[in-house]
């Protein structure tokens, strides 16, 4: 306990540091730590006042969250916080508590529990809870709207976004910002408060007073739209709107009562292995230990449309100048009127000043040769999908880049050692596979060939970090992770429509499960053309006899490629607003006719079944191949780069919520239905089902081995 909460004291002000790395959480032992500190500080005549800070990066950034696994299991007991935090609230010394990095979640609600709160100015505070399907659980949906109002409190509890240091201010929430020394200035203020009457937020009651009867209701109905699908942020409003209703204890007798509906949730249960997911992708096993990523201090794209143009941006957005060149002078202009439209976008929604926007602009070199080419640390390719042409291009930068260039390509799908070998130094080759439009999406498959140096995946890694990115390491192979998955998804998809079931009927079945889109809707805006060509280029490898959809091709025939044309699965007007397209059903009568297809009735339970249990399949199968270095790599790939709601865990984690002995049989079922070569059971899927053991249990094992 010693260990991890200090006290000391700076004449008649006591100062308790919490020194828990990496994020000071309140992890078994500091809470009590603060509080036996808090309690000899007070016991000490010469002490006038007391302030609580954090050691290194942040103040207090929540509840230690590998905990709620062991608290669900029952290896660890519940224990409440607010014996400590009314510890807090009730010394007869006033506590100030001086906030830098993040206080969030119990971080925030040890700050309200004191009886004052300076901070630093550019720390942030929230209640982060909703993101891992939780809500506060140590008074904060009490506190916050006794300090913020009840507005505010339920935007930060059931939104779960942070604020700023000035806004909390502003708010009440904090009562100083601090220039210089968080430290001096803490004790300072502490000197100036140390006189004055003790305040506890408990009993301050006067921005609970008037609720607007509407806003709750407002606020629920917002959620379900903002958060939809999800089960917290609403738990968070109720929790909110009993601070308005009931005494503080009993306030919180309800939240306590809410958290643990979240808490033993699958939809907690699910955010928080994403949580650690993110983080977890990002450590690549059997890189050897000396390898240092390389510093990228410039950057070059090739291809000045939609991915290339957003590439580029991502760079400057990362503050990494960037040249983006491009064939003829049309397609440059083209190019980089659609990223002044992007940041002009951006810039309205409020979101960066228009100063930022000059800054990055300023930041992109738009030209049409590879001038200021052998300058770049790393050069970016985003030309058209075609092996080919991309060879071409590698050909002509393994001549032009200096000596420890990373050469990347965006290719979503081709054989990256096939580019590589263009080259003459495919040790520098890798796949920066990034998701369209690339400024947004966060995910970034980096894809490593069969000759990539450590070094280069290593700095590949470094580099999706420093852009924002959630990066994920695959091997090689057509479509590497994501778009390997979303082959069979689609392929149901289609089938579904040939076999009986509506555009609309798919569409809103995986919309329901809380797919951000339905299958043939994203098919319509990735363009149909696509999928088209990549059958085209893969149809030597395709085994006869097997079925393959006919719709699609019937489709793309009829130039019916999706938003582009106008048409594709679904009718598309000016803005892109799409509707039923009442030919389709004909079209897809056809289809089955010509493939041999009886149509008949199907049920939505059906259509989530295959399209699901497609990924969950293919996924074991990339997992055996090792193209993914775990099941968790495949679940963070299908939420940042498909759209899979992270509250459902990913595809690998949803199916060891279902049970994969129960994945296992319907997928025996349907390929008992539609035959061995589009449904033979993944045998890693046999083998953990067999063994009552789920992809989580494969990870551990992995990871311990
Ligand atoms: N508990 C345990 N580990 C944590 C953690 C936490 N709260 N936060 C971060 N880590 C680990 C993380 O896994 C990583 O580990 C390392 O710290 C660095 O994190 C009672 C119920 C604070 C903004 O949701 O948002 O309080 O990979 O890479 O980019 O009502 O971490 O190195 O092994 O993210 O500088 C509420 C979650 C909890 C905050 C720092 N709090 N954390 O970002 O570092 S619930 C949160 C973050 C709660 C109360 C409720 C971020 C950060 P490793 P990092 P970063």
């Amino acid at each position: 306990m010693a260990d991890l909460v200090h006290l000391a004291r700076q004449d008649d002000i006591a100062v308790i540091t919490i020194d828990n790395p990496p994020v000071n959480a309140l992890s078994p032992g500091v809470p009590e730590g603060i509080e036996a500190l808090l309690h000899q500080a007070a016991g000490d005549s010469h002490v006038h006042a007391i302030v609580v800070i954090g050691a290194g990066q942040t103040f207090i950034a929540g509840a230690d969250i590998r905990e709620f696994a062991k608290i669900v299991s029952g290896e660890r007991p519940r224990i409440s916080l607010h014996p400590f935090l009314n510890a807090i609230e009730d010394c007869p010394r006033p506590v100030v508590m001086a906030i830098h990095g993040t206080a969030f979640g119990g971080g925030l609600e040890t700050a309200m529990a004191g009886h004052y709160r300076v901070i630093a100015p550019d720390a942030q505070v929230g209640q982060p809870e909703v993101k891992l399907g939780l809500i506060p659980g140590a008074g904060g949906t009490q506190r916050l709207p006794r300090l913020a109002g009840i507005a505010k409190a339920l935007e930060m509890c059931a939104g779960g976004q942070p604020i700023s240091a000035p806004e909390a201010l502003d708010l009440g929430i904090a009562d100083r910002l601090i220039e210089g020394s968080l430290l001096e200035g803490a004790i300072s203020f502490a000197r100036e408060i140390a006189a004055m009457p003790v305040r506890k937020t408990r009993d301050r009651n006067e921005k609970l007073a008037n609720a607007p009867a509407p806003l709750f209701g407002f606020a629920r109905e917002k959620t379900r739209k903002l958060a939809r699908g999800m089960t917290a942020p609403l738990a968070a409003i109720d929790a909110v709107e009993a601070a308005t209703r009931l005494p503080f204890d009993e306030g919180c007798r309800r939240e306590a009562e809410l958290f643990d509906q979240c808490l033993y949730s699958s939809q907690s249960r699910a955010l928080i292995h994403a949580f650690f997911g993110e983080r977890t992708v990002a450590k690549v096993p059997g890189l050897p230990k000396d390898v240092q990523p390389a510093e990228i201090a410039r950057a070059a794209v090739i291809g000045a449309g939609t991915m290339g143009g957003g590439i580029a941006m991502t760079f400057a957005n990362a503050g990494i100048p960037v040249i983006v060149k491009e064939t003829a002078a049309d397609a440059l202009g083209r190019g980089m009127s659609t990223i002044r439209g992007n940041y002009a976008k951006t810039a309205a929604k409020g979101r960066i000043s228009s100063a930022d926007v000059e800054q990055r602009l300023s930041r992109i070199t738009p030209q049409l040769t590879y001038d200021g080419f052998d300058q770049a640390d790393i050069i970016v390719e985003a030309v058209f999908e075609n092996t080919s042409v991309k060879k071409q291009v590698f050909a002509e930068i393994g001549r032009i880049a200096k000596p420890g260039c990373i050469l990347a390509s965006n290719t979503s799908s081709l054989n990256i050692d096939e580019i590589a070998a263009a080259t003459g130094r495919p040790e520098m080759v890798v796949g920066t596979h990034f998701f369209s439009p690339a400024h947004v999406m966060r995910l970034l498959e980096v894809v490593r060939g069969r000759e990539t140096a450590p070094r280069v995946i290593a700095t590949a890694m470094a580099l999706g970090k420093k852009l924002g990115k959630i990066a994920v390491l695959a091997g090689n192979c057509p479509g590497f992770i994501g778009n390997r998955m979303v082959g069979p998804y689609l392929r149901e998809a289609q089938f579904l429509v040939e076999e009986g079931a509506s555009v609309e009927q798919v569409n809103q079945a995986l919309y329901d499960f809380g797919m951000a889109m339905g299958p043939l809707a994203m098919d319509d805006m990735a363009g149909l053309d696509i999928g088209w060509a990549i059958r085209k280029e893969f149809a030597r490898f395709e085994k006869p006899g097997v079925r393959r959809p006919r719709l699609p091709d019937i489709l793309c025939e009829l130039r019916r490629f999706g938003q582009k044309s106008g048409r594709g699965w679904s009718l598309y007007d000016a803005d892109r607003k799409s509707s039923p397209d009442p030919e389709l059903a004909a079209l897809a009568e056809k289809a089955a006719r010509e493939v041999g297809v009886q149509r008949r009735t199907i049920l939505d339970e059906e259509i989530v079944d295959r399209c699901i249990y497609a990924l969950v399949n293919e996924g074991a199968r990339i997992l055996e191949d090792g193209i993914a270095l775990r099941a968790v790599d495949i679940d963070i790939t299908y939420i940042y780069g498909y759209g899979l709601p992270a509250w459902r865990g990913g595809p690998m984690f949803y199916a060891d919520t279902v049970g994969l002995a129960n994945v296992l049989t319907r997928i025996r079922e349907l390929e008992k239905i539609h035959g061995p070569d589009l449904w033979s059971p993944a045998p890693l899927l046999e083998r953990l089902a067999n063994e009552s053991r789920t992809f989580t249990d494969f990870d551990k094992l992995k990871a311990n081995s």
